[in-house]
């Protein structure tokens, strides 16, 4: 980081503290990213966990330091801003941002940075996550939120997305990616050889029973 740019980062982290400090948020549940943070996972509860597992997972496989947060814009506006500030003073490039239902979480952290920001709608409520979807990929122009397919899927891709910007600049990661994207393939063609060689009803009965 330039000097300029870590006086400014300072500054900001600063006011941060300050904010945190007029807020009365206890420090030990203050959200402070831990340094040399790529990506930040935010969710908005604790019950979206189980589906971001899985961009944990892959951001862990590809060795991207990364954190994950519960923070939400509707019932932690502060901490949510002050995190934020925290996560672009550190150097953060990437967040991805997780929500359900009403989901404002990825397009409040949009507004608040000009960091690329990935929102995955959440499966579930009563609509089936169509309101998640809706809420977070209908941004209005000016302020970007790259959506990605609601639920698991959304997940990994939201992951693998956030690790095709880092390698725009870390030719390592893009060569990781091509890997990756050669072992799918590979596992693809292996599943249809053996489809060819059982027969769907049986490839079916052995795909379904355990072990
Ligand atoms: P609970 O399971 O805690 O009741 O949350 C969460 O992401 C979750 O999917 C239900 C759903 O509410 C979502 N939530 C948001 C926001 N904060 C929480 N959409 C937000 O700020 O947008």
């Amino acid at each position: 980081m330039g000097r300029a740019r870590k006086e400014k980062a300072e500054g900001r982290r600063q006011k941060a503290e300050d904010r945190g400090q007029k807020a009365d948020i206890p420090a030990s549940r203050f959200p402070l990213p831990t340094s040399h943070l790529d990506v930040a996972v935010v969710v908005g509860s604790d019950s979206d966990l189980p589906t971001m597992a899985r961009a944990a997972a892959v951001l862990e496989e590809f060795g991207i330091s990364h954190e994950v947060q519960i923070l939400s814009a509707h019932r932690t506006p502060e901490q949510l801003e002050q995190y934020m500030t925290f996560f672009e003073s550190y150097g953060g490039r990437v967040i991805i941002a997780a929500a359900g239902a009403a989901a404002h979480l990825a397009g409040k952290i949009a507004s608040l940075t000009t960091l690329p920001v990935i929102g995955v709608p959440m499966e579930g409520g009563s609509l089936g996550g169509l309101d998640a979807l809706l809420s977070t990929v209908q941004m209005p122009a000016g302020v970007p939120v790259l959506t990605v397919a609601i639920g698991k899927a959304g997940a990994t891709n939201a992951a693998l997305g956030a690790i095709a910007i880092l390698a725009l600049g870390r030719p390592e990661l893009a060569d990781r990616l091509a890997a990756y994207r050669k072992r799918m393939a590979s596992e693809a063609v292996d599943k249809n050889a053996r489809l060819q060689k059982l027969g769907v009803e049986q490839y079916v009965a052995k795909k379904s029973s355990p072990g």
